[in-house]
């Protein structure tokens, strides 16, 4: 016996281990388990739910509707469930993914306040041994990472930042107690999606809320209302229709979308699906015609209507045009809100444009920009994530040969599929680099990637095989790919964390396929009826 292999036994082993209990995590040890697996999760926080655990701040919501955004694996779960908005606040996400780990009994097998800090490859045993917690190892032959895409908090390290007395709160960490803002003068910096969501409320909750935009973004109203019984009922008595609809879509969602080309259509017609785009509210709005997102000259026109937008509801012109984004509408994310741009119509609110000359300091006191210090009580940073990366890269993950992941992706990532990694055996990454994940409904996303995962260990199993590794020439030739289509869009055009653009010094590479779903999943399905081509198995 090798000391490695005495030393092995000395540790816990496992069929697989996932990282993370997220909507990834807990439906991937659910179906690991169901096929017999020995499975151990492990979970840096103290509950199940992954982004809705974290993200907390005030206003947080689902852009996508709830009745969409939820897991379809189960009929039995999706019929007796009942959401009650539209978009589903937090705190009632969390009491679904609470209300899923209890009745798939999820937690036996969750090890929770554990973070992972290492996954090293013991080629020699084709396992993987990972430390987690106080100093405690495991091995598992499989390991899956459902790390999240924003999960890794982006703090920038502005100058004196440490210096700051007051309150500092990231949207993505936000207390589980909450903040109270009544009677203070807040700082936020980011008009993001968080930012957008918690802003409108912040407003109401504090003295002065000073806002400091880089960028404008645009955002279309979520018009959020109480699921009426009878749609919630329509919806369940449809449910496989509906999914069926949103898996042929590109964001795997089903919803509306007009193929007609902006620029062909008359102004009036374009006028009349704008606003009823509008009227309805949220993300639909890009599908109000075929090529705003091809086309810069029609994208200009859905940009303009949504400018013409700010320039009406916001009283102050000066501020309306600081408002005003003049990038790709869509490039970066489209926000979803509730009273946004109205809230700039207060007196509490001040907004200051941060986009030519940057934030110069955090002080003791507060915020200095534009060569004067805006006094605050507390500072809340809507930065974002270290989108898509972050999470994987902050954990020593080595593969063969020793090389680890971090070196890998120097010049960003690279993997087949999104899935799998050259030079990382038996690791799967769910909704990883590479695959369509943020561009699209997150859950119906998680759960193909979720079952050909499984589906592939339990072929590795029947066929007596106990190891897949990406080959590096699939790999490059997917990456060329993902490259090739991301330059055929208007989304890879701008700033966003998309590509890395939020995170100084990360390589400026577009993350995601673009693709859409239904050619991304006839991709993997081949990838799989071929014996997974592109994969080396032993
Ligand atoms: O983060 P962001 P987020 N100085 O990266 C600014 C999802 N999400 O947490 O645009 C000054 O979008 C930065 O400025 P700029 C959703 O997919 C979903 O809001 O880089 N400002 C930007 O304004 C979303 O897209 C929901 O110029 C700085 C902001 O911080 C994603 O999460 C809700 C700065 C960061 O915006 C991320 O959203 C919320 C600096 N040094 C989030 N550095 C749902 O509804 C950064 N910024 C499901």
């Amino acid at each position: 016996m090798s000391d490695q292999q005495s030393e092995l036994e000395q540790v816990a082993m496992f069929d697989a281990v996932i990282v993370g209990a997220g909507f990834a995590g807990m439906y991937m040890l659910h179906r690991l388990r169901g096929m017999g697996l020995s499975v151990r999760l492990f979970e840096a926080g103290g509950g199940v739910g992954g982004t809705w655990y974290w993200n907390r701040y005030p206003g947080a919501r689902c852009d996508v509707e709830s009745m969409q955004y939820s897991y379809q694996f189960s009929d039995e779960l999706q019929q007796e469930w009942v959401w009650s908005e539209r978009y589903a606040p937090q705190p009632e996400i969390l009491r679904y993914a609470n209300h899923v780990a209890a009745r798939f009994d999820l937690r036996r097998d969750i090890q929770f306040d554990t973070r992972v800090y290492s996954a090293i490859f013991d080629e020699a045993n084709d396992r993987w041994v990972l430390e987690v917690g106080d100093g405690e190892r495991v091995t598992a032959t499989y390991c899956v990472m459902a790390t999240g895409c924003l999960s890794s908090a982006n703090t920038p390290r502005f100058a004196g930042v440490d210096s700051f007395q007051g309150e500092t709160y990231h949207t993505g960490h936000w207390p589980h107690e909450g903040a109270d803002f009544s009677g203070k003068r807040v700082g936020i910096i980011g008009t993001g999606s968080s930012a957008i969501q918690s802003i409108p409320i912040i407003a109401r909750q504090t003295a002065h809320l000073y806002v400091f935009q880089r960028t404008p973004n645009y955002t279309i109203p979520a018009h959020n209302v109480p699921l009426d019984p009878a749609y919630q009922a329509a919806v369940k008595a449809d449910y496989a229709g509906i999914r069926a609809r949103a898996k042929q879509t590109l964001p795997g969602l089903d919803f509306k979308f007009n193929t007609e080309s902006a620029l062909a259509s008359s102004e009036e017609e374009r006028q009349r699906e704008f606003e009823a785009r509008w009227a309805y509210g949220g993300i639909p709005f890009m599908g109000a015609f075929g090529d705003l997102l091809y086309d810069q000259a029609a994208n200009d026109l859905a940009a303009e209507f949504v400018r013409g937008k700010i320039r009406e509801i916001v009283h102050d012109p000066e501020v309306a045009e600081m408002l005003s984004p003049r990038n790709v509408i869509g490039c970066k994310r489209l926000c979803v809100d509730t009273g946004y741009w109205a809230t700039y119509n207060r007196p509490n609110v001040t907004l200051i444009d941060v986009s030519d000359k940057p934030i110069e300091a955090i002080t003791p006191a507060g915020i200095r920009a534009r060569g004067r210090e805006y006094a605050v009580d507390a500072i809340v940073f809507a930065t974002g994530f270290d989108a898509m990366t972050g999470a994987l890269v902050r954990i020593d993950i080595r593969g063969t040969g020793g090389q680890t992941l971090k070196e890998k992706w120097r010049e960003g990532p690279k993997t087949y599929l999104g899935l799998g990694i050259a030079g990382f055996p038996n690791l799967f990454t769910i909704t990883g680099p590479g695959s369509p994940s943020v561009l699209t409904n997150m859950l119906p996303s998680i759960e193909q990637h979720v079952e050909w995962v499984a589906d592939c260990i339990g072929y590795l199993r029947e066929s007596g095989l106990s190891r897949i590794e990406a080959r590096a020439e699939a790999e490059e030739s997917w990456v060329a790919h993902v490259r090739e289509v991301a330059g055929g869009s208007l989304r890879s055009t701008c700033s966003s964390w998309y590509i890395g653009a939020n995170v100084p010094g990360k390589p400026r590479i577009f993350m995601p396929y673009i693709g859409g779903f239904p050619a991304y999943v006839q991709k993997c399905n081949a990838v799989a009826a071929k014996g997974y081509e592109g994969f080396a198995l032993a």
